[in-house]
């Protein structure tokens, strides 16, 4: 089999990381592979394969003189604005992780259990979903292909390594003076909270990503838009995302209104025969998906499936996953597999 030369974008970050551990643990055909990030992580070391690589700093100059073929990156929006066009003139395939091209029409925004067919060895920059968006999609596309989904209402419970490495520091900081105190203290003084709005230990906060006119947040719109473009452009969708104090696994409360009466064994079945899904509904043992359960999991969880009795054709699910394996690191990594099969 042909090996690619790969290079990762945002190496030294929360998804980065499992980018390398992905590309590592499914035996992506690597032939060499570079390690970038900012001028912050430059001569830092991360392990591949038992070897010590260097990380350079992403510049223009590197990416003029490259031969790397494939670059998976997760540097952030701005980041992926500026330097994706610089990767995708020179025909270098670009995978990325930000939310910078994913509603670009021309742009793919894949989720391969899907629509790998979007990808096509003339488009350069494909777009990774956002996490929240990933896991739901997925769940419930076998559900949308024998009983079309009118309607999503979801809620998520998202956990603190969504927003980065120094949000899971802030958890474990707040967390641990908190505890520190006894519970007498139940608030952490403003100067412990700058990576999260609001203090996430012993808490919930009901926003992710900035507030937009109408009055969701980015992360929620992205939920609605993403949906109807890896979807179905007709399904309506509204979210609310909210960050818990979970290091890793999203979760999120679903209600779905089909178009036609559909019984809960074809939507087992459904579920059963989806792609890198596991159906875990079992109310009578108290199984049900959970995040502690999902970290380090390759598959998207789904539970207590239920008729929802306040209106005709409407059922919750209950899914989870592990945000930075299929919610990033691993739908991106599953990508590069679909497009080198393309080359
Ligand atoms: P993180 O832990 O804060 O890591 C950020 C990474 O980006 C670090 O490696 C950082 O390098 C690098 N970086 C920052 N500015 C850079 C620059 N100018 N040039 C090169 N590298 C730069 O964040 P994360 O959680 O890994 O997330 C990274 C990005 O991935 C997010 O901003 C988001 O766009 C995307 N993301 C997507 C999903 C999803 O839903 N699919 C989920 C989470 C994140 P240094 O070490 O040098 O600072
Ligand atoms: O907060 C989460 O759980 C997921 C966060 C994703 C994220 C974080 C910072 C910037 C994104 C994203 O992927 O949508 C971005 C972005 O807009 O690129």
């Amino acid at each position: 089999m042909r090996k690619f030369r790969v290079a990762i974008v945002g190496a030294t970050g929360a998804v980065g990381r499992e980018m390398i551990n992905m590309v590592e643990k499914l035996n992506f055909p690597v032939s060499e592979i570079h390690f970038l990030a900012s001028h912050r992580s430059k001569g830092k070391k991360l392990k591949f394969k038992n070897e010590e690589i260097e990380v350079k700093e992403l510049t223009p100059e590197f990416i003029e003189k490259t031969d790397v073929e494939i670059v998976l990156m997760s540097a952030g929006g701005s980041t992926s604005k500026k330097y994706a066009p610089l990767f995708a003139k020179r025909k270098i395939y670009c995978i990325d992780n930000s939310s910078a091209w994913r509603m670009v029409p021309e742009v793919p925004l894949v989720v391969p259990e899907i629509n790998a067919h979007t990808l096509s060895p003339q488009k350069y920059i494909i777009a990774n979903p956002n996490c929240s968006t990933i896991q739901m999609v997925q769940a419930l596309y076998p559900v949308h292909k024998i009983a079309k989904i009118k309607r999503i209402v979801v809620a998520t419970y998202q956990a603190v390594s969504g927003a980065g490495q120094k949000a899971i520091l802030e958890l474990q900081n707040q967390a641990r003076k908190i505890v520190e105190t006894n519970f007498e203290k139940i608030h952490v003084s403003r100067k412990d909270i700058s990576a999260l709005p609001q203090q996430i230990a012993f808490n919930l906060i009901p926003q992710i990503d900035v507030f937009l006119e109408n009055s969701f947040t980015k992360e929620e719109m992205k939920m609605v838009n993403e949906t109807k473009k890896i979807l179905d452009p007709e399904i309506e969708v509204t979210a609310t995302c909210v960050r818990v104090p979970v290091i890793r696994g999203h979760s999120e409360a679903v209600n779905v209104e089909l178009e036609r009466e559909i019984s809960i064994e074809e939507i087992y079945k459904a579920i059963r025969n989806g792609e890198n899904l596991v159906l875990i509904d079992d109310i009578k043992n108290l199984k049900y998906p959970m995040p502690v359960d999902a970290h380090g999991k390759l598959p998207t969880f789904v539970g207590r499936i239920r008729k929802d009795p306040s209106r005709k054709n409407c059922w919750w699910l209950w899914i989870v996953s592990d945000n930075l394996l299929k919610g990033a690191a691993l739908n991106a990594v599953q990508i590069a597999f679909k497009l080198i099969e393309l080359l």
